[in-house]
């Protein structure tokens, strides 16, 4: 679009001041502007405003009817563990034939946390501090040893932390990857509005536009051409996971299985919730559809309600925003159309700003409202959905907040229980205290051994077996 013509729509959308301070600006950054206004669709916008913030959102929100989602239990928990044989069988056979690969969101940035970087160059392991990312990269490398086929990791990114996740990636040699199997690309982005739905600017050259959320990565798959090597490589399947989960099985047969034999075009994994106000999605019917309700939208009354037989919550099954994807359901979502586009939730926010004059204003309130997508928004689309059961311990510790929950120290001492784990159950013994916590250091490199049954194959093929002590690294 011609700059005059970008301008004209912005004024007719009542957006003019977006290019208050066009006039004074030079070359650069009329361009710099230009191009973030150009990413906006102004339709979308208004839309979003009349809907999510002039209307009453939350009036919409109706939890009638609302129950609690089945879902596939661990054999232990009284599964049928001959389905889950095979469904391990049949994951194994899709890994073997190259049809799945790794698929990262990391778009996000490590605020809560109190770190500045990408979150994925964040350490998490107990003795050598590697990254998020490395332990992922390992994981995956593991993987596709293992099965004879390497492979490929999408990685979403977002316009904040692109250029420093790439030359994270560069210099540590893509941790031992092709870097022509690791794919990284930016995910959209959304601007932000004052209450009045005006568009934000952060300064007088540009827009406040921020990441258009997790569920986002659908539209960005197929923009970025992702989908297009994913068809090239024979890939059909996709494993779904967050940048700040350390524990979670990259690659998991089973659940990759019970996905492929259900035909399912969106899996889940679940866990039982610890308690009613933890903060994890919940698996639910509403009107015969399976969707996910997040804990900040269901009210406290139904989060703490008891099923009176067990004892336990009703809503239990919680959301640990694990997925498997099948390709051509992400290209149908992102297609949209009709109803099958993510809705979006709006979050407010304190947004830096300029005032009239064009100063820099620091918001010590919300001032804006930013708009954002939920990829758990699309199982409601999805034919056959399946959801399973998972251990908490196998998959499950999030590094979210600098101290107390989901924190550094919470997530090392789970991998050191992970770790305790394996050994005992291979005959070398660690002792631990009530909760399972080793009273030594250790580390397993995911290359020796990225889940129970890996680190017994490579544990048993060790000629001699390394004593048990602290500081002991398993490689
Ligand atoms: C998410 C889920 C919650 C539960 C929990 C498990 C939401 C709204 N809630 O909570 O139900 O499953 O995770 O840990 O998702 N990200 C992007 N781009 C964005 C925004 C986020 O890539 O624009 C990534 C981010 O890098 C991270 C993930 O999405 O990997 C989760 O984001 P979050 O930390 O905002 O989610 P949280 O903890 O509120």
């Amino acid at each position: 679009m011609a700059t005059t013509d970008i301008i004209e729509a912005f004024k007719r959308a009542g957006q003019g001041h977006v290019f208050a301070f066009y006039d004074e600006l030079d070359t650069a950054a009329r361009e710099h502007l230009l191009a973030d206004a150009a990413e906006i669709d102004l339709d979308e916008t208004a839309r979003l405003h009349r809907t999510l913030v002039a209307g009453n959102a939350s009036a919409a929100l109706n939890f009638d009817g609302l129950t609690p989602a089945p879902y596939e239990p661990l054999p232990e928990n009284g599964g049928d563990a001959a389905a889950w044989a095979a469904a391990k069988t049949a994951g194994e056979d899709a890994l073997r034939a190259g049809r799945v690969a790794a698929f990262v969101v990391a778009g996000g940035q490590g605020t809560r946390l109190g770190y500045d970087g990408p979150k994925g160059t964040y350490p998490v392991t107990p003795l050598k501090k590697k990254t998020l990312f490395q332990v992922f990269a390992e994981k995956i490398r593991a993987a596709g040893l293992h099965y004879g086929k390497p492979i490929h990791w999408f990685i979403m990114t977002s316009h904040v932390n692109h250029a420093a996740t790439e030359a994270f990636f560069k210099q540590h040699d893509w941790f031992g990857l092709s870097p022509s199997r690791v794919h990284l690309f930016r995910q959209g982005r959304m601007p932000a509005v004052d209450p009045n739905g005006k568009i934000l600017l952060e300064t007088k050259s540009s827009i406040a536009m921020s990441p258009d959320g997790h569920g986002g990565s659908l539209r960005a798959l197929q923009r970025s051409g992702a989908l297009d090597i994913m068809e090239r490589e024979g890939i059909d399947t996709l494993s779904y996971f967050q940048v700040d989960n350390p524990l979670i099985r990259v690659i998991d047969p089973a659940f990759i299985g019970w996905h492929l034999l259900r035909r399912s075009e969106m899996s889940s994994k679940m866990i039982p919730k610890a308690y009613a106000e933890e903060k994890i999605g919940h698996f639910c019917i509403q009107n015969n559809r399976l969707v996910v309700v997040e804990y900040s939208d269901l009210p406290m009354a139904l989060q703490k309600e008891t099923d009176p037989a067990t004892g336990r919550l009703r809503f239990i099954a919680g959301s640990i925003a694990i997925h498997i994807l099948d390709t051509k359901f992400i290209r149908r979502m992102a297609a949209g159309g009709g109803d099958v586009e993510l809705p979006f939730h709006r979050a407010d926010k304190k947004i830096p700003t300029i005032d009239a004059a064009g100063n820099p204003v620091k918001p010590e309130k919300p001032n804006g409202v930013k708009f954002e997508m939920f990829v758990f928004d699309a199982v409601p689309h999805a034919k056959n959905p399946v959801i399973i059961e998972t251990l908490r311990a196998n998959d499950f510790s999030p590094v979210k907040n600098a101290a107390g929950l989901d924190s550094p120290k919470t997530c090392c001492e789970d991998q050191l229980r992970q770790f305790a784990r394996w050994l005992n159950a291979n005959k070398a013994p660690v002792e631990t205290d009530a909760t399972g916590l080793p009273k030594i250091t250790v580390e397993v490199s995911p290359l020796f051994g990225y889940d129970e049954d890996t680190f017994a194959e490579s544990w048993n093929r060790l000629p001699t077996k390394p004593a048990v002590a602290d500081g002991l690294y398993l490689e």
